[in-house]
């Protein structure tokens, strides 16, 4: 090894490798990048000689902590106008629920969205994922769902892969055309179904605009049946699954999940014991997503236990979502995880890198500090890694590092 394109040197790592010790701490640390990708990352006093001499580039974290970019594995963040006003609708006394069945809900962002233009949609899409990443994100999934017409739902996929090109961030798109039943379909539930699966599937698949498919499994939204019917389409166009699982009621969707192999479930606050054994034989990963069981004003929690006894992983993210979880803050999300799920500081961490990475399918490119992966960093003006799950509100991201490139630095 004898140069290298950039080398960051002086801070400590949470590389976040499950190698038994906390964190994957490695102190006085230093992480050298070649191509964007990691090729070298140890303690400083063990940088190859070459290296530490001439660096095409090189950046003094001055004893801040690194730790792999967060890794945003659920949300929603394209759509279009807000639901402000139904959270003060709730606030005066009806459910979500009560509010979806009336027609409100997710019916009225999907007004809005197919109503909003291309630019309008890239642009409040970009304004709230850009807040994510100013936060350490540098990979975000981003679902589709408020289109519930062909055209609307590829058009979000599409202002979903343009996000990518504007902001430092791999972005994953989910196509969840089986978000809920449009109206135009309130008497034709297997029509819908149908469209979701012979024409928004096959198009969304040859046009590349999908990386996966996901569907809602609820009483307000789709039966296991319909839900299944999906998930054997979307197969046979080869595109890998995950479902919004037992988040109000138990309808069995965690196993539903784990029949198909999908990548993950998600929400799973109902997810019977059963359901956690599926998961933990078929390695779907559960997604805990504590901003919408907080927004929704708690219930009951996700069976946390059982899933680490059965050996499920545990990943964290936003739902970042008008309707049920309007945060674009990932740190709060991590301090959710912790106070209202009972994880660690390390484990919701690990559960918005290393695990989230796993979701997604991306666990050889990212999630960790290691040699081979993505150069996807994030840099914190931290004491200890478990802060970052402590501060509510605050921002103590110095700068990332996205596919090797280092962002601005944040002042202040
Ligand atoms: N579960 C959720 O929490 C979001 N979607 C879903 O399937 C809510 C979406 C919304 O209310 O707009
Ligand atoms: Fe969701």
């Amino acid at each position: 090894m004898s140069s290298c394109d950039l080398l960051i040197r002086g801070g400590h790592l949470a590389t976040m490798v499950a190698n038994g010790d906390p964190y994957g701490v490695v102190r006085d640390g230093a992480i050298v990048i070649d191509s964007g990708r990691i090729s070298w990352v140890g303690p400083e006093a063990e940088l190859p000689p070459a290296v530490a001499r001439t660096p095409a580039a090189s950046w003094n974290a001055r004893g801040r902590w690194v730790t792999p970019g967060l890794v945003d594995c659920h949300t929603h963040l394209v759509f279009g106008g807000n639901r402000a006003s139904e959270f003060e609708a709730r606030l005066g006394g009806l459910t979500y629920e009560e509010i979806a069945r009336a027609g409100g809900g997710i019916l009225s962002t999907v007004s809005a969205t197919r109503a909003a233009s291309d630019d309008d949609l890239l642009e409040t899409g970009r304004a709230r994922l850009s807040a994510m990443c100013s936060h350490g994100v540098t990979t975000a999934e981003i679902k589709s769902g408020y289109g519930l017409e062909l055209s609307t739902e590829l058009r979000m996929l599409r202002v979903a892969r343009e996000l990518e090109a504007a902001l430092p961030v791999t972005v994953q798109t989910s196509l969840l055309g089986a978000h809920t039943l449009p109206p135009e379909f309130k008497k034709d539930r297997d029509g819908y179904v149908d469209l979701v699966c012979t024409e928004m599937i096959p198009m969304a698949a040859s046009e590349g605009l999908a990386d996966a498919v996901d569907a809602f499994c609820e009483r307000i939204a789709f039966t296991p049946e319909e839900v299944g019917r999906v998930f054997e389409a979307a197969e046979a166009h080869g595109l890998p699954v995950r479902l919004h699982a037992d988040q109000l009621s138990d309808l069995g969707g965690a196993a539903l999940a784990a029949r198909h192999g999908a990548r993950s479930a998600d929400h799973l606050e109902h997810a019977s014991e059963d359901g956690v054994r599926a998961m933990a034989d078929a390695g779907t990963v559960a997604v805990l997503l504590p901003g919408a069981f907080h927004f929704l004003g708690g219930g009951r929690r996700p069976p946390v236990a059982s899933m680490r006894a059965s050996g499920v992983e545990v990943a964290v993210a936003s739902d970042l979502n008008p309707g049920t979880s309007p945060v674009v803050a990932p740190l709060v999300v991590l301090n959710l995880a912790c106070t209202l799920f009972g994880l660690t500081p390390e484990q919701a961490l690990a559960g918005m890198t290393r695990v989230a990475a796993r979701a997604l399918g991306l666990e050889d490119e990212i999630g960790t500090l290691e040699v081979g992966k993505k150069a996807d960093l994030a840099v914190w003006d931290v004491r200890e890694p478990a802060e970052l799950s402590y501060w509510l509100g605050a921002n103590p991201c110095v700068r990332t590092v996205h596919g090797g490139i280092l962002g601005t630095e944040r002042v202040g």
